[in-house]
């Protein structure tokens, strides 16, 4: 089984290309990546040696390079991961977010019609569902929700489902699509909530919280989100979109403030800035059509999880200290000085 992985020198996509190597010994993992200001190939050193798992640089929009892709890898999956991510930057910037994240999907499913493959899986998010009233905790997320985005970033990413399925229908591509919650863990890179609140933390620097704190994420571990992808590339899931989420919801400032705890760091260092344009007020999602159907459940209690989430930053301070000497001084004073 060869499948390729782009974007798998982000977040998400090294914790998979990690799960995958781990848990299917015999599969051949190829991780196709442009290497953005968010991939980092010293995340992978550790896999690089692995004969079962190569690299090859490139962008999902260039067509030439897709193509000797397909002709030098032969894969029978490809889960796709690529993507701008942030949404304060798909605020500033959203072009790159319409070219990578709906075009990409083009190039690579025009490649999957050409070459055949068995699946080709779109890792799509719960932001595209838009957002969900504060005091209505009875209402989440299901797979039947109408798609109804907010910013740039999850217009771009639901643009790409609505491409995935007309490609399905249309052409008969097998494809699958998974909606996930926020995820967090190892590798989150630092301009995201709760790696920047650490790095911050760790500097004894302001903790910036939008507006007043208020707005609810339903987080995940990033490992239970791989496990999900996992199981969906191996069940019977053609055509079928999936909602993956830990009934985990929490408020951003009781967030920033379990990381100030466990850091043994100040209150004091919180500053309320000025609110995110457009801000989603809260996601959650309903996973059970993924437990029904793929007997998915979550694993990683989310006070465990965010324990073994510091832990990590503290012990990998070599991985985040080099991203954050770099171009991000400049993104970091744009974004957040006068807010
Ligand atoms: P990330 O920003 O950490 O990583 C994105 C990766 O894609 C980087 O390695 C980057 O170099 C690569 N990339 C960007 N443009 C590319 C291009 N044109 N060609 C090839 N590679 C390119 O993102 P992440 O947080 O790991 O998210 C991965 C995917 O999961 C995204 O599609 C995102 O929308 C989705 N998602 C993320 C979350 C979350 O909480 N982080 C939740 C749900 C869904
Ligand atoms: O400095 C900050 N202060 C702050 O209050 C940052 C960076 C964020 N926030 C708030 C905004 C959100 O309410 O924290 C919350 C989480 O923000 P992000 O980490 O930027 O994530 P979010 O906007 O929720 O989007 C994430 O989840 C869905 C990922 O970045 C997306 O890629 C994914 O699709």
């Amino acid at each position: 089984m060869n499948i390729v992985v782009t974007g798998g020198a982000g977040f998400i996509g090294s914790n998979f290309i990690f799960h995958m190597l781990k848990t299917h010994k015999d599969y051949r993992i190829i991780c196709f990546d442009k290497l953005t200001y968010a991939g980092n190939l010293s995340t992978l050193s550790k896999v690089m040696e692995n004969p079962q798992f190569a690299f090859i640089r490139g962008d999902i929009c260039d067509r030439k390079a897709v193509d000797e892709l397909f002709q030098k890898e032969h894969p029978d999956i490809i889960v796709n991961f690529a993507a701008e991510s942030h949404v304060d930057r798909s605020i500033e910037q959203p072009d790159i977010f319409l070219q990578t994240n709906v075009m990409g999907t083009v190039v690579l499913m025009d490649a999957c019609r050409k070459y055949g493959i068995t699946r080709y899986h779109q890792v799509s998010t719960d932001e595209v569902y838009g957002d969900l009233p504060l005091d209505r905790p009875d209402m989440l997320f299901t797979e039947q929700t109408p798609l109804h985005t907010s910013s740039p970033y999850s217009a771009s990413k639901a643009s790409a489902d609505l491409m995935v399925m007309a490609y399905h229908r249309t052409y008969g591509l097998p494809v699958s699509i998974s909606r996930c919650s926020n995820n967090y863990g190892p590798y989150h890179f630092p301009e995201k909530l709760i790696p920047l609140m650490i790095v911050n933390a760790l500097h004894d620097k302001p903790l910036p919280v939008y507006g007043e704190g208020l707005n609810v994420r339903d987080w995940l571990y990033v490992e239970d989100h791989c496990k999900a992808i996992d199981m969906i590339l191996h069940g019977q899931c053609n055509g079928e979109v999936y909602n993956i989420g830990g009934h985990n919801e929490m408020k951003n400032i009781d967030i920033v403030k379990l990381i100030c705890k466990h850091l043994g760091k100040s209150e004091d260092l919180i500053t309320y800035v000025t609110d995110r344009k457009g801000h989603d007020l809260r996601y959650a999602i309903d996973p059970s059509k993924i437990t029904r159907d793929l007997g998915w459940c979550p694993e990683t209690k989310f006070e465990d999880g965010i324990k073994k989430t510091i832990q990590w930053y503290l012990e990998h301070q070599e991985w985040w200290r080099d991203i954050i000497s770099g171009e991000y001084q400049n993104y970091y004073k744009k974004m957040y000085e006068n807010r």
